[in-house]
């Protein structure tokens, strides 16, 4: 047996979780269906000029009413997971503030029973990006103390009526990117720009992101603290969060530089990370910011510290970093002192870091797979799990449904990233599971419905989905690693 398993080529154990992943607000649709209440993005794509093709997530790719389809669709390619988010407006209308929506629950019971019944892993996020509005209207969500009691209330309500189901919870999808979104550059919900940032008509303070995020971390902790002491023991299940992880290169060799590159890293995933695992906000945070980063106080710390069961990691994407402490930087993503003074760029001597795409954030550069994996086992030697990778691209609507099938860039893409993790478990990195962003096209934000990220083609005239030339990689890649070695 020993020497079966060493002269095994895959490196993926018969449980790692091979996945797609989506979000309730992308996917769902049904914004006002069974008694659903109004979320914050509801309200935001509602608004003109929000959504770069004043589009919204209204009916999104309907996910609501085709989702046993999509489970056929998942089960065809052949993955063992699927990570998707819950809808918090869906299931709690106004939040702590009213009544449980039993159609909400309902749903997430047909959807959770149609995944088990195929053998799919439930892998739930319970927020991404999404809030219900009335929060926001109340008393200004993310900026009260007062979150933390209606996160906790939510998570409850979550783990009770699913937990006997759900063995891997995920509390936050990416709370670096809500908070820098909503609350620094203004591009998301709730609008908000600080300092410099952004072009709201108002400018808020500079600590409005970090008192946001202080509040992310403290309401993380209630829904685990929660979790623990109420349903872990009995549900066993295990408890995460997802940071969007980008990897962060050192522009050049010099001493000002690699320190930068660190910072970088400091300011955009380990402010997070940190607090949750080791306890307290990273030390380049404390000294460049002082007192403007909110203190935990004894009573936060004693629900903090190994406030994890598990990494979760979107990772798509690298920049350059180049010092802005010791010398001058123009103005540009990271230059500011609130995102460390360490400037990202995608170029270095007039060569890109990797092949660009569709989006201005999106630079193919496998290595950073590799890199971010390893460092995020040194700092924190966690269980991890890739809860997002993929690879977009614009929408053609004049381009015929052969060429929109053959995605050869994003399979290239998807393999490529996928070598560059093995390489990273080869050496000793604990990850335990592969999601690709994502299974269908769907509603890209900001970007409305002219990005696609699918494994399957969307029709949106006719919501038909069709599975690309990447989900018919993907089903052999996942045969090849899972099945056919079962069956060896
Ligand atoms: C993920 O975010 C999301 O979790 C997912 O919902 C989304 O559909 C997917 O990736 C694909 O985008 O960086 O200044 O240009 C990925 C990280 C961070 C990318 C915010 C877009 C917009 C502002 N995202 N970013 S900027």
């Amino acid at each position: 047996r020993a020497l079966k398993e060493s002269s095994d080529s895959s490196p993926f154990p018969s449980n790692f979780l091979f996945g797609t992943a989506s979000s309730s607000y992308q996917f769902e649709g049904a914004f006002l269906s069974d008694g659903k209440g109004l979320n914050n993005w509801d309200v935001f794509t509602h608004k003109p000029g929000t959504i770069m093709d004043g589009t919204n997530g209204d009916i999104a790719v309907d996910h609501y009413h085709r989702y046993l389809e999509d489970v056929d669709l998942m089960k065809y390619i052949g993955v063992n997971s699927y990570r998707f988010s819950m809808s918090w407006a869906r299931i709690l209308p106004k939040g702590r503030f009213g009544k449980v929506n039993k159609a909400g629950i309902d749903y997430y019971n047909r959807l959770l029973d149609a995944l088990l019944h195929r053998g799919i892993e439930p892998f739930v996020t319970l927020t991404h990006y999404d809030i219900p509005h009335e929060l926001e209207e109340r008393y200004g969500a993310w900026l009260s103390h007062e979150i933390q009691e209606d996160f906790k209330y939510y998570s409850g309500t979550c783990f009770k009526y699913f937990g006997n189901r759900v063995k891997y919870w995920i509390t936050f999808n990416e709370p670096n990117v809500a908070t820098i979104c909503g609350y620094r550059t203004g591009i998301y919900p709730p609008s908000r720009c600080s300092g410099s940032f952004g072009n709201c008509s108002y400018g808020n303070s500079e600590r409005e992101p970090l008192i946001a995020a202080h509040n992310v971390i403290l309401s993380h902790a209630a829904a685990v603290d929660l979790y623990r002491t109420k349903y872990q023991i009995s549900q066993g299940g295990r408890i995460g969060i997802v940071m969007n992880a980008a990897w962060f290169e050192s522009i050049s060799d010099s001493l000002e530089d690699k320190l930068a590159a660190e910072r970088a890293q400091s300011f955009y995933m380990n402010w997070f990370l940190d607090p949750i695992i080791l306890g307290k906000y990273p030390a380049e945070m404390h000294e460049i910011l002082g007192d403007d980063l909110p203190v935990f106080s004894r009573y936060d710390l004693q629900k903090l510290k190994n406030g994890l069961d598990f990494i979760g990691v979107n990772h798509y994407t690298s920049f350059y970093v180049k010092d802005c402490i010791f010398s001058a930087c123009e103005p540009g993503r990271g230059a500011s002192k609130i995102e460390g003074f360490a400037l990202q760029t995608p170029h270095r001597d007039g060569v890109l870091i990797g092949e660009p795409t569709a989006l201005d954030w999106l630079y193919v550069h496998p290595q950073g797979m590799e890199k971010i994996v390893t460092y995020l086992k040194l700092r924190y030697n966690m269980p991890m799990f890739i809860t997002e990778n993929g690879f977009g691209e614009r929408s053609n609507p004049n381009s015929s449904i052969k060429n929109e099938l053959n995605d050869v860039k994003r399979k290239e893409y998807i393999s490529s990233y996928l070598d560059a993790l093995v390489t990273a478990v080869r050496k000793g990195a604990d990850v335990r599971g592969y999601f690709v962003w994502s299974l269908l096209d769907n509603f890209e934000w900001t970007q409305g419905y002219t990005i696609c990220f699918g494994l399957c083609h969307v029709d949106y005239a006719s919501l038909e989905r069709t599975p690309r030339l990447s989900a018919m990689w993907y089903k052999q890649f996942i045969y090849e690693n899972m099945v056919s070695k079962a069956l060896a």
